[in-house]
């Protein structure tokens, strides 16, 4: 096996480096888009006869056409978001073959739509609270808070700000994102490499490692599977039986990679998240990892109390019931509920036809 590694390894150096001998590419973005077409150049295809060149990208085999020194390459679905490689495989009338090797980063296949939102209630906030998650169940609302000797876990009457139930972790323990699942509450922790099980009523069940991850930041859940941030632009997938991360996706969106991925919380089938240093929310697409939309919430940091620990947007947590999504920040003396005005899908347009 290890064999066999090695001379795949070399024969792919050697079909690498015995490239451009006819050919070179003139034409090639960097910047590639989910389900979009890309054109390539190459010099002298069509003076050479070449018809057809063939690529590969990670399982993707496919073709593409000549169209005099331009190659349409089809749209690449079903990949991640972010860097890639691609190999074309030019092979010449008279049986010559080459191999082209490129570097590319697929981005979102369009810009994310600028959604408003309506306030539709202020509410008051612990403002010594450095919120990190917050996530309703029923008219509960759970919220964990971070920093060293400061961290904790606690349910509050959403209308009052009343604590209900709090419980401070140890003070070697910086808490982060929570999220509810049947009668637990995971938190994570930042930097301590693992998270905790709790039951409803904060007494400790458990904990679970991280795997690939690099810290702890937000969570969620959609009944079937849950999604940490860590703090970069992956998301990752944990089986929620074993809490065990089994896969990631990358978040980007058409211009850039969406880095800092904090807060998380499942809404309507998408992932909406804050951005740390960041007063905007990003909604996200699971399946492919695009950012589809951005609520611009820098208005609500001139609502709330101005001291000086007043610290950044974080917290999400979508009342299923009231439709609304409830919002707040970091020692923010007050939590809003807004109304996501999403604009109406436009419908396709009607098939045009001859028939009256
Ligand atoms: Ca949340």
């Amino acid at each position: 096996m290890k064999y066999a590694r090695i001379f795949s390894l070399v024969f792919l150096v050697l079909l690498t480096r015995c490239t451009s001998e006819r050919t070179k590419l003139t034409h090639f973005p960097q910047r590639w888009h989910y389900d979009t077409p890309t054109p390539v150049a190459f010099d002298n295809l069509k003076d050479q006869g070449v018809k057809v060149i063939k690529f590969r990208v990670d399982s993707i085999i496919g073709g593409g056409a000549r169209v005099g020194d331009t190659v349409y390459l089809p749209p690449l679905r079903d990949i991640p978001l972010g860097p890639h490689e691609i190999f074309f495989y030019i092979t010449y009338p008279d049986g010559h073959r080459e191999v082209i090797r490129k570097k590319f980063t697929l981005y979102a296949r369009k810009p994310p739509a600028r959604w408003k939102y309506r306030i539709v209630a202020e509410y008051p906030h612990d403002i010594h609270a450095f919120t990190q998650g917050l996530e309703f169940s029923g008219d509960t609302l759970y919220e964990s808070t971070g920093l060293y000797g400061k961290s904790s876990v606690r349910k509050t009457d959403f209308r009052t700000g009343r604590i209900l139930k709090k419980k401070n972790f140890e003070s070697d323990i910086f808490a982060e994102g929570l999220t509810l699942w049947g009668d637990s509450v995971l938190v994570l922790t930042w930097q301590n490499g693992k998270g905790f099980i709790l039951d409803r009523k904060f007494n400790r069940l458990g904990e679970f490692p991280y795997g690939k991850s690099k810290e702890g930041w937000g969570l969620c859940h959609n009944d079937r599977v849950i999604y940490k941030s860590d703090g970069t632009e992956k998301i990752w997938i944990l089986d929620p039986r074993t809490l065990e991360e089994k896969d990631y996706f990358n978040v980007y969106a058409y211009q850039n990679k969406i880095k800092r991925i904090n807060e998380l919380e499942w809404v309507e089938g998408k992932i909406y998240t804050n951005i740390w240093q960041k007063n905007a929310l990003a909604v996200i697409n699971p399946d492919t990892g695009e950012v589809e939309a951005v609520i611009d919430l820098s208005e609500l940091v001139k609502r709330v109390k101005h001291h000086p620990d007043l610290d950044v947007l974080n917290g999400i947590a979508y009342h299923k019931e009231r439709g609304t999504l409830f919002v707040t920040g970091k020692n923010w003396d007050k939590i809003f509920e807004l109304e996501i005005l999403r604009p109406e899908p436009v419908p396709p347009p009607r098939p045009f036809s001859l028939k009256p």
